[in-house]
């Protein structure tokens, strides 16, 4: 599976299809540095291109999910250096990821760790979960992506108020305001949110995974296009899904009474 290949993160296939992801930097709170982004976007690029994977979980730990970029590694940073070596270049693969991306959120998911988040496609989170954009507090704003997709999901006066105060949302508010999807309550004091989401993982593996595929492009249709657009995406999706073998099992096996047997083709 290729565990113990990455010095910054945990690799492993917890369930059927499912390729579990850990943030590995314990002393630095799982700071993203470019380090740890190079490796981030190897890995999902080889779970993307795997045909055993379905579902790709990506967690941290109980303390933090990740507590920001690395801002000893930015401190020293010109604008002539983030420009020309486009800094934040590495974050931009994860949006090119076909496979369902679903974080589990414990403790501080901050700055690039909000965002990191933002960018999967499902979150889930602990009660201990800590969201919230601070780079206001070190002179800088959100650089990948934070004011864009909260502006999108809790509307302007929020994601102003987050921006320009830089202040923390707790995993109430982000339920409450649509960030994530929910919280997952610990059991006798142990975080349960890795292994919901490593259940929720195996449920989305275990469908056909070129329906899967395009559902993930059409809800991201909605993002990034108009409504007329986004629903002749959809439907375009929806059409070619006809041309699979997928639809034909799907249907046939519900005429029939039967569970399906999906061959991803
Ligand atoms: N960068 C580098 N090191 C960090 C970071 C970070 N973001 N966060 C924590 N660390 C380090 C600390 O320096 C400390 O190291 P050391 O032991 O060597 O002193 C170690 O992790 C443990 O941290 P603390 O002792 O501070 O732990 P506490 O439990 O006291 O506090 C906090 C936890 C509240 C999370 C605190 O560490 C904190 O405030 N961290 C910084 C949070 C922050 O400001 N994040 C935003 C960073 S800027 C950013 O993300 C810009 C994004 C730009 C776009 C990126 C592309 C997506």
């Amino acid at each position: 599976t290729g565990a113990g290949q990455y010095g910054n993160l945990l690799i492993s296939r917890p369930g059927p299809g499912v390729e579990l992801i850990t943030l590995n930097r314990p002393k630095a709170l799982n700071a993203l540095n470019s380090a740890l982004f190079i490796e981030l976007n190897e890995a999902l690029k080889k779970a993307d291109g795997d045909a055993n994977v379905g579902a790709i979980v990506i967690s941290g730990s109980d303390k933090a999910f990740a507590a920001g970029a690395d801002i000893k590694e930015m401190r020293d940073k010109e604008y002539s250096d983030v420009y020309k070596n486009k800094f934040l270049e590495n974050w931009t693969l994860m949006s090119t990821i076909r496979k369902p991306i679903i974080a589990a959120v414990s403790g501080y998911a901050l700055g690039g760790g909000c965002e990191l988040a933002l960018m999967c496609d499902i979150i889930l989170a602990s009660p201990t979960a800590v969201f919230g954009q601070p780079e206001i507090n070190l002179g800088v704003i959100p650089g990948g992506g934070g004011t864009q997709r909260l502006a999108r999901i809790v509307g302007k006066s929020r994601a102003m108020e987050l921006t320009l105060t830089g202040r923390n949302f707790s995993a109430v508010e982000a339920e409450r305001w649509g960030v994530i999807s929910r919280i997952i309550e610990p059991v006798e004091g142990k975080q349960k949110v890795v292994d919901e989401a490593i259940e929720m993982g195996k449920l989305i593996a275990s469908k056909g995974q070129i329906a899967v595929q395009a559902g993930k492009e059409a809800v991201n249709a909605a993002y990034e296009s108009t409504l007329a657009e986004g629903l002749k995406v959809e439907r375009r999706l929806f059409y070619g899904l006809f041309a699979t073998k997928d639809q034909k099992e799907g249907m046939a096996a519900f005429a029939e009474k039967r569970k399906p047997n999906f061959t991803h083709q």
